[in-house]
């Protein structure tokens, strides 16, 4: 099973994804994640990533295509991308890939929350970029650059929205109806 998980930042995917991976065994790929390790370890992509990610702005999608490209060989049988894509541009190439190894996705999970919501969730995380100012860059950021994913998936009728709202545990049972249809 082939998933990927498109929300706005604070939205829970990561929280979430670590039940999804362990339930359903699959590759967890989180280009936050991988970024902010590549930040840690002062490599020339974390160096460059760190511009943008400190000031809410999304990486350039060349520096994160080139990430996901490195991981992805591992992934194919099953993986989550977890906040990846996050352009039009990114999801026109992870097709692609994927086409080539002719193993499409199955589903895509928009985990919606409202904008209120999110920032107190973000606020009282407290990492380096859930500060006031970089939290509403990164929200203009989704709607600009990654809600437009909505749209795309949903015409290749893929996309399944999710009611991000509730106990970490109901959104969870939620996530678990749509995934096991898939099975
Ligand atoms: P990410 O690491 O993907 O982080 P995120 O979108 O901010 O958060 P997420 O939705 O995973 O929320 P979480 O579970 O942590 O991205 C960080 C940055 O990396 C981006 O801004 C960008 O610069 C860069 N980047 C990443 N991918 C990129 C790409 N493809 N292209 C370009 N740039 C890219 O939850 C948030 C908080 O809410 C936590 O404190 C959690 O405990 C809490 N929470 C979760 N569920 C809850 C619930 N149900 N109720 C109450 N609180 C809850």
């Amino acid at each position: 099973m082939r998933v990927v998980f498109v929300g706005p930042p604070g939205a829970g995917k990561g929280t979430q994804a670590e039940n999804i991976v362990r339930d359903y065994g699959l590759f967890h790929l989180s280009t936050g994640d991988a970024l902010r390790a590549a930040v840690k370890a002062q490599t020339p992509i974390g160096l460059e990533a760190d511009k943008y990610m400190k000031a809410g702005a999304l990486v350039p999608d060349e520096v994160v295509i080139g990430v996901v490209v490195e991981r992805l060989d591992e992934a194919t049988s099953g993986c989550l991308l977890d906040g990846f894509p996050r352009t039009i541009a990114q999801a026109e190439a992870l097709d692609k890939i994927l086409a080539e190894k002719n193993a499409p996705l199955d589903v895509v999970l928009e985990l919606a929350v409202p904008e209120d919501e999110l920032f107190r969730r973000l606020a009282s995380r407290g990492r380096a970029d859930d500060n006031p100012d970089v939290i509403k860059q990164r929200l203009v950021a989704y709607h600009e650059q990654t809600e437009p994913l909505v749209g795309y998936y949903s015409k290749s009728g893929i996309l399944r929205k999710i009611d991000g709202l509730g106990s970490v545990e109901d959104i969870y049972d939620r996530i678990r109806a749509v995934l096991d249809e898939y099975k």
